[in-house]
């Protein structure tokens, strides 16, 4: 008997997580470019809502931060750490892997042909910091799900068509072991802006993962969120089993995709934030809809896992407020501090890939426990670097700090074939 639900799995934010402003369009990447960063507090925080969700009846797991500075990235490139420029050093460094939500695109199981649960990997190749994850990222999927009776981890869609895996991807479902509707939504180039996703690698996607056509929506992210600082769909819009909650601007032809919603999958609950209520910027500032909505266990309804820069805005909180009073789906509102990847523009649901399926499936060294959080969080305090300044990545000793870290959190977790 397998007992299917949805985990949470977070990446851990890694010991060289820094500020250098590498994401265009990102806008709180571009606003905090050569700030200090503090990579021991980033990780204490990732790990404080891991244990939160955990308290609140959740199935959470992790994975690894990948080895950075990626050596090989960066000698393919005909340099070395200390000849590199800077932009291309930071690159290498870059901790980005913590944004799980871009790891991969998840189907589970019941939505696929064959039955088992199929994980494509993300090229992200639009930014080159984020465009060398995919090989770290495919090594540490294949351990965690390498029960393949139940899993098929996919390499890459491949170029030119970029994919950034759940970021933009929502599923639908009357509960998470039905059948669910699989809605990829896509940008399109021609804005101040890039467009990350491309339609094609939606489709490969979906194609890969052997999903009925007639479950499939594909919808067009509006060119005005991107232009705005949205630069994945999860900055608008969050889904959970028959709800969908998004900004009015959220899509570029909303009422034309909410009609093929309501055909395909009757039972949807739409919420929709009117912009008047909660502007396009307000809501990319506080990053309201880049919250987990999950489903309380014992019938508790659903929660919002918001940052705290929700709470902090007045026009957003309000309505929140409203909503959870309105006895609707969405009843509990649960603010937790993730600043350090906020100033990235990584919020709570980037943190998270979810990933529908038997816990008992998975490999049990990546689900959490609050004593292997302990036991997480004390390598953290230990060998974390308290801060770094972007200028500091040319420094040989930060290097080797960066290094040992890993491989200490590594050896606790018992995942020591990760290394390198
Ligand atoms: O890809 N930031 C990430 C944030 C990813 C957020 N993920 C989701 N929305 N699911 C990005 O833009 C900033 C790195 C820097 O500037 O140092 C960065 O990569």
């Amino acid at each position: 008997m397998t007992m299917i639900q949805e985990i949470n799995f977070d990446g851990i934010i890694g010991p060289s997580h820094n500020y250098a402003g590498l994401s265009l369009g990102n806008i709180a990447s571009s606003t905090n470019a050569g700030e200090a960063s503090y990579p021991r507090e980033a990780a204490l925080q990732g790990i404080a809502k891991m244990r939160n969700n955990i308290g609140l009846g959740l199935a959470q797991g992790f994975f690894m931060p990948l080895d950075r500075p990626n050596m090989s990235w960066i000698s393919s490139l005909g340099t070395t750490l200390a000849d590199a420029e800077p932009h291309i050093r930071a690159a290498a460094y870059s901790a980005s892997s913590m944004w799980a939500a871009n790891a991969a695109t998840i189907s589970p199981a019941p939505d696929c042909k064959d039955g088992r649960c199929h994980l494509t990997v993300a090229n992200l190749q639009t930014m080159p910091h984020r465009s060398h994850e995919w090989p770290g990222t495919f090594t540490q999927l294949r351990t965690a799900f390498a029960n393949q009776d139940h899993f098929v981890v996919h390499t890459p869609v491949a170029s030119p068509f970029g994919d950034e895996g759940a970021a933009n991807h929502m599923r639908l479902c009357s509960s998470h072991e039905a059948a669910g509707i699989e809605i990829f939504v896509y940008g399109k180039t021609g804005g101040p802006f890039p467009a990350r996703q491309h339609i094609e690698a939606s489709k490969a996607v979906a194609r890969k993962h052997g999903l009925a056509t007639n479950r499939v929506i594909f919808v067009q992210q509006s060119e005005k969120a991107i232009a705005a600082g949205a630069f994945h769909n999860d900055v608008v819009a969050v889904a959970n089993e028959q709800v969908l909650f998004a900004h009015e601007e959220a899509f570029e032809h909303r009422e034309d995709f909410y009609a093929e919603l309501r055909e395909k999958f009757p039972q949807a609950e739409i919420i929709t934030v009117p912009a008047d209520k909660v502007s396009l910027n307000d809501a990319i500032k506080s990053y309201l809809f880049n919250a987990q909505l999950v489903t309380l266990p014992d019938g508790g309804g659903m929660a919002l896992i918001l940052p705290t820069e929700a709470k902090e805005n007045e026009a957003v909180w309000s309505y929140l407020e409203q909503l959870v009073a309105g006895n609707g789906a969405i009843r509990e509102l649960c603010p937790v501090d993730v600043r350090q990847s906020m100033a990235n523009g990584g919020g709570p649901a980037c943190l998270r890939l979810r990933i529908v399926t038997d816990p008992q499936l998975v490999d049990q060294r990546f689900m959490a426990t609050p004593e292997k959080l302990d036991a997480i969080a004390e390598v953290v305090g230990q060998y974390w670097p308290e801060t770094i300044s972007p200028d500091q990545l040319a420094d040989t000793g930060l290097l080797a700090n960066i290094q040992e870290a890993r491989q200490k959190l590594l050896k606790v977790c018992g995942l020591m074939e990760l290394d390198g």
